[in-house]
């Protein structure tokens, strides 16, 4: 007899975060606060109106009482403009500066806060009924050293969003990089009530959070809450939006409280990924996934986070609703300096444990795929049990008293089908299927196929299905 090939096969249906730099930079920074003008040159080079500059404004009176101001870009300074006051958009305070604000084109200049840490607030005091929104579509928000609040709570309750579906969101560039955004706040429990603060990004958005420049020293924060409604929320939504974090932090003081939500929903296309400069604290916090995509396979993956560092604590949870269909999986050394870690969803079909299985070791590849191309195809490994990063010893025959028999190591943790087959043209296939009296599987950790004697047939594989 031919020694039979060891065709072992598996058949399924078969930017650099900008950053101002040292004193230089503070210097300019210092000569900013006086000024009164009607314009100021950057030290970009660039001129920008003073937002009082009625030009700039579609109803010319930012202080005034509609609370619908606009900014658009305008022939004026080349669009530019800097607000020289603080940036509050609630409708609570009667004296209110603005009520819901959109920004169109052109670019906004928060100056607030450079020496003085003032918080620019999204919906400090609104409701459900009367929020506080910003609605960006277009143009260039430049935050600046100082914390944007949105949906903070130093009073009873906020209800504040900033939506941003196009144009940027920016602490990483303009006249003061390196403020830091909180969603709710850092200091204070949500009250109870329907009190929400939602970063919510979406279409064509360009969201840069640099590195802070003051405390706290992450970018962006999630304050204490209860959960939907009353959260501390990151909205991602669709693909097609650039994130850049420096840092994330979603951890508090408050055990009774988690550190709000971070929501994604996307489509067969993916997810916006966040990317991540230094790290990401998921300590505490919810993960909410909408998929309303076509339907997926089992170990497809989506990416949602990479950073230089991601933490992730047990009470960092999936939405319950959520954790029958997903899982999260880490990915990387979890050192700063070292790789990149991924914080990468994968659906689980019907086969959880090669799910897990292909989206921590074979790049979420399905079973007939060859992941390391070392001739084992992803499938086969996942049932040896191997990493499938690394070249894959197989089996050979082994023949003794004139039995040859075929011993393969097997995970018992791998679920999944499997069968031996044998050929004698490489065309037609004889099934043998376990349970069998020619496959021992006595012995968790191996798989033993006895050959046939005086069988016409000359080639045997392995073939293994981890789902349908
Ligand atoms: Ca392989």
């Amino acid at each position: 007899m031919k020694s039979p090939t060891t065709i072992h096969q598996h058949i399924i249906r078969a930017s650099a975060l900008l950053l101002a730099s040292g004193g230089t930079a503070l210097a300019q920074l210092n000569n900013w606060v006086g000024e009164g003008g009607a314009t100021i040159t950057g030290p970009d080079g660039l001129v920008y109106g003073k937002w009082t500059d009625s030009a700039n404004w579609d109803n010319g009176d930012p202080f005034g009482s509609s609370k619908d101001d606009r900014v658009d870009l305008v022939s004026a300074n080349g669009g530019r403009i800097w607000m020289d006051q603080e940036f509050w958009v609630t409708p609570y305070i009667p004296s209110s500066k603005l009520g819901a604000f959109s920004i169109n084109g052109g670019t906004l200049q928060l100056l607030d806060g450079v020496t003085l840490y003032k918080t620019p607030r999204v919906g400090d005091g609104a409701t459900i009924a009367n929020p506080g929104i910003v609605t960006q579509t277009g143009g260039t928000l430049y935050m600046n050293r100082g914390e944007m609040r949105i949906g903070t709570n130093i009073r009873l309750a906020s209800y504040g969003l900033y939506d941003i579906s196009g144009g940027e969101l920016s602490t990483a560039g303009g006249l003061h990089p390196g403020g830091n955004i909180v969603l709710g706040s850092r200091f204070n429990q949500f009250s109870d009530g329907p009190s929400r603060g939602e970063l919510r990004i979406s279409g064509t958005a360009v969201v840069n959070l640099a590195k802070p420049l003051g405390a706290p020293a992450q970018s962006l924060l999630f304050g204490a809450a209860h959960g939907e409604p009353e959260s501390s929320v990151l909205t991602i939504i669709g693909s097609t939006a650039t994130v850049n974090i420096d840092s994330l932090s979603m951890v508090n003081n408050y055990p009774d409280y988690n550190a709000g939500l971070i929501h994604f929903q996307f489509d067969q296309t993916g997810p916006s990924t966040i990317h991540l400069a230094r790290f990401a604290n998921l300590a505490q916090g919810v993960l909410n996934i909408d998929y309303s995509g076509t339907p997926l396979t089992t170990g497809a993956c989506f990416d949602l986070m990479i950073a230089d560092q991601i933490a992730i604590s047990p009470s960092f949870t999936l939405d319950p609703a959520d954790a029958q269909d997903w899982q999260m999986v880490k990915l990387g050394d979890g050192q700063i300096g070292g790789q990149k870690d991924t914080l990468r969803l994968v659906y689980l079909g019907s086969n959880a444990a090669y799910a897990i299985w292909t989206a921590t070791h074979a790049g979420c590849q399905k079973p007939d795929l060859d992941s390391d191309n070392d001739g084992v195809p992803n499938g086969v490994e996942f049932f040896m049990g191997q990493t499938g990063s690394s070249f894959t010893t197989t089996p050979s025959l082994v023949t003794s008293a004139g039995i040859t028999t075929w011993t393969w190591p097997r995970d018992p943790g791998a679920i999944t089908n499997y069968k031996f087959q044998m050929s004698g043209d490489l065309q037609l296939w004889t099934d043998f299927n376990p349970p069998h009296a020619s496959i021992n599987t006595s012995q968790p950790g191996q798989v033993t196929f006895t050959l046939p004697g005086n069988s016409p047939l000359k080639f045997c594989r392995l073939v293994v299905t981890p789902f349908q």
